[in-house]
């Protein structure tokens, strides 16, 4: 999935494993004879590519350290922090769950190869982050941008739980998950890439959950197809009033317990909604203050999710 700066196109995009931000019941852990190879590492998980020849050559560990490449030293350590978000702080092993490391390629061109592309996706065929060098007037190089990569890297994640159409109601509900986690690992903000996004002019950003393009089901258009980025501002501007009563890391805790033992394949605003309010009710009560509050957050962005409180 691509950024989709604005002007700017859009992109492509199971077995979770939980011990930080979801409260599922430690399961029996199904020990493979190589177990101690595939548990997760404590150390920073990352394997870098750069693409400035046009083809994926791998970076070596001398090089990412030696700082010879600004731009690929910088992604590398970027990189670093979100492997340290995805495995210290959501306690997820890998992207995918199973140990996957971080992979990005630093550099990447255009289609047509043509170099500083304006934009970063993830690929979900080769498992790997792409990062252009930006023009430098729309954008500086991606692969500085913590909330930039993070939200490439939470569509590995979504990826390898649900099964999302890039359309639609579905494409906006994996667009405002990449977001979320975007801004959940870079909190300073609720805007997504304010970092890179044109170096001249101050205080904008890719995008601003906090004021989404559209942000309410009954501002959206009738009767025309918009693109993910327009249809992921409703489900972010629920998740950021939530965060407002319970705070970011328990909309965190909640959002990724959503994902990782709730969310269903193919779904839209409701069925999400859904996920949020069983995360939790599971986590606090079906009767709890937690759970009016994201039912509410939803209503208050015109989502009617259809959830009943039941015993717990
Ligand atoms: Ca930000
Ligand atoms: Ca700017
Ligand atoms: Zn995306």
């Amino acid at each position: 999935m691509s950024l989709s700066v604005p002007n700017i196109g859009s992109a492509v995009g199971a077995g979770p494993d939980h011990a930080g931000w979801t409260n599922a019941a430690p399961a029996a852990l199904p020990v493979p004879p190589v177990a101690a190879a595939a548990k997760p590492s404590a150390k920073a998980d990352v394997q870098v590519w750069d693409m400035s020849s046009g083809i994926e050559q791998p970076v070596s560990g001398a090089m990412l350290t030696s700082g010879r490449d600004k731009e690929v030293s910088a992604a590398w350590k970027t990189a670093k922090q979100v492997d340290s978000f995805v495995r210290t702080t959501l306690g997820r092993n890998g992207l995918d769950g199973k140990g996957s490391p971080v992979r990005i390629v630093v550099h990447a061109p255009n289609d047509d190869g043509t170099p500083n592309m304006n934009n970063a996706t993830w690929d979900s065929l080769t498992q790997r982050i792409y990062l252009g060098d930006g023009d430098g007037e729309l954008l500086k190089p991606l692969g500085r941008s913590l909330d930039v990569m993070m939200h490439e890297a939470a569509h590995a994640i979504v990826d390898s739980e649900v099964t999302l159409r890039y359309s639609g109601q579905q494409g906006g509900v994996n667009e405002s998950w990449a977001d979320v986690f975007g801004t959940l690992a870079d909190p300073k903000d609720w805007k997504v890439g304010e970092d890179v996004f044109t170096p001249k002019v101050k205080g904008d950003a890719i995008r601003d959950l906090e004021h989404p393009t559209f942000s309410h089901v009954s501002q959206l258009p009738q009767g025309m197809a918009l693109e993910p980025h327009d249809y992921s501002g409703i489900p972010s501007l629920a998740a950021v009033r939530v965060a407002e009563t319970l705070g970011r890391e328990e909309m965190g805790r909640i959002w990724y317990t959503a994902l990782v033992d709730h969310m269903n394949s193919g779904a839209g605003y409701a069925a999400a909604a859904r996920a949020t309010l069983d995360a939790a009710s599971t986590r606090h009560g079906s009767d709890s203050n937690q759970v009016t509050t994201v039912l509410d957050a939803w209503k208050s962005v015109g989502v009617e999710p259809r959830w009943k409180r039941r015993a717990a």
